[in-house]
């Protein structure tokens, strides 16, 4: 009898972890790639809900300069990790300039300068006491997917200037990438499709258009999650509301980085754009997608930065590459998982 009940036990012990196993081998090990601002720029809200999503494993975080440098990128997101509870996660610095222009015209209009010419501005709390790592960003996303041939998802949110630089550095990198889920682009083909920078670019690709061009064509499996699908989402004080209405580290931080906002334009609604590319890898019923040939225009003049979609390869457009375009959302579902997740408690 006791022998029995002993071998129940370790059976039952074995079925606990052969479930804790399987609940591990289930994760998706992501690299998190981020022009990373605090709230209320979009990005730490997709790092928020990665964090938060037991869905997903985030592997490393690698910086590039697009809305802010990157030295700016590189110390918020040190400090939302400690925010959030997950020092553990390694940081790497990447790019400092897009792959082929001398600097980026945003920075230079926004600030009137290089804006890694300047220190960067401490982050709500003060800069972390949590470091960067040594080993450069295209450096870590080459060796990590090198070493999990198609087990790695990359989730690219900002200019893709490292993604394009670790194509360009190891030959077999593409094919041993397993997705790449990209925000960036706008599709005049679908609904929703005018730029936000330029009248038809997008901030992603224009900052640094040959990355974006050398990502699309790299034969990567694509998951493009442009404006188009951007548009179809609206944050607006109600939402805002409810998801400071817990309050954890998390939606303190929105509070005071986002509060402001709503007071000051209590009637406007926000756009979501990093977080939908996000949440769509955890849900993909989020999103409507349709198979779509994408390029990106790479010729100086009106028109440099914008991405090109079809149905069929058009002239000029050899060697484009067919992805998934998100174009629909649902819009509801998507905020209240936000919410759920963002209001969980910090682990
Ligand atoms: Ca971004």
């Amino acid at each position: 009898m006791r022998i029995l009940f002993l071998i129940l036990a370790f059976g039952a012990d074995l079925a606990f972890s052969a479930i804790a196993a399987a609940q591990d081998n289930e994760r998706i090990p992501i690299i998190f790639d981020t022009d990373f601002v605090m709230p209320p720029h979009d990005d730490s809200m997709a790092l928020m809900l990665a964090l938060q999503s037991p869905e997903i494993e985030i592997l490393g975080i690698a910086t590039v300069a697009g809305n802010e440098s990157v030295e700016r990128a590189t110390s918020d997101v040190l400090r939302m990790l400690e925010i959030a509870n997950h020092t553990a996660i390694p940081v790497y610095v990447g790019a400092n300039m897009p792959l082929v222009r001398e600097k980026s015209d945003y920075a230079v209009r926004k600030y009137g300068n290089w804006y890694s010419d300047e220190p960067p501005e401490a982050p709500p709390g003060g800069f972390a006491s949590k470091q960067a790592e040594e080993e450069s960003a295209v450096s870590f996303i080459v060796r990590t997917v090198m070493s999990r041939p198609n087990e790695v998802t990359l989730m690219a949110i900002g200019p893709l200037t490292n993604i394009a630089q670790a194509i360009r550095t190891e030959p077999g990198f593409a094919e041993n990438v397993k997705q790449l889920v990209i925000m960036g682009g706008a599709v005049a083909l679908l609904p929703d499709g005018a730029g936000n920078i330029t009248p038809n670019a997008e901030f992603n690709f224009w900052v640094d258009p040959e990355a974006a061009y050398v990502t699309l064509r790299s034969g990567i499996p694509i998951e493009l999650s442009p404006l188009n699908v951007s548009r179809k989402s609206a944050l607006t004080k109600d939402w805002y509301e409810k998801m400071v209405a817990v309050e954890t580290p998390l939606t303190r931080l929105l509070m005071e980085t986002m509060g402001q906002r709503f007071e000051a334009e209590p009637d406007r609604a926000w756009f979501m754009y990093d977080q939908i590319a996000m949440a769509s890898l955890i849900d993909p019923s989020l999103v409507a997608t349709q198979r779509l040939y994408v390029d990106v225009n790479i010729e100086h003049g009106i028109s440099y930065g914008v991405s090109v979609a079809g149905r069929e390869i058009w002239p000029g457009a050899e060697g484009a590459r067919q992805m998934n375009v998100q174009y629909e959302l649902d819009w509801p579902r998507f905020i209240e998982m936000f919410i759920e997740r963002v209001q969980k408690p910090v682990r």
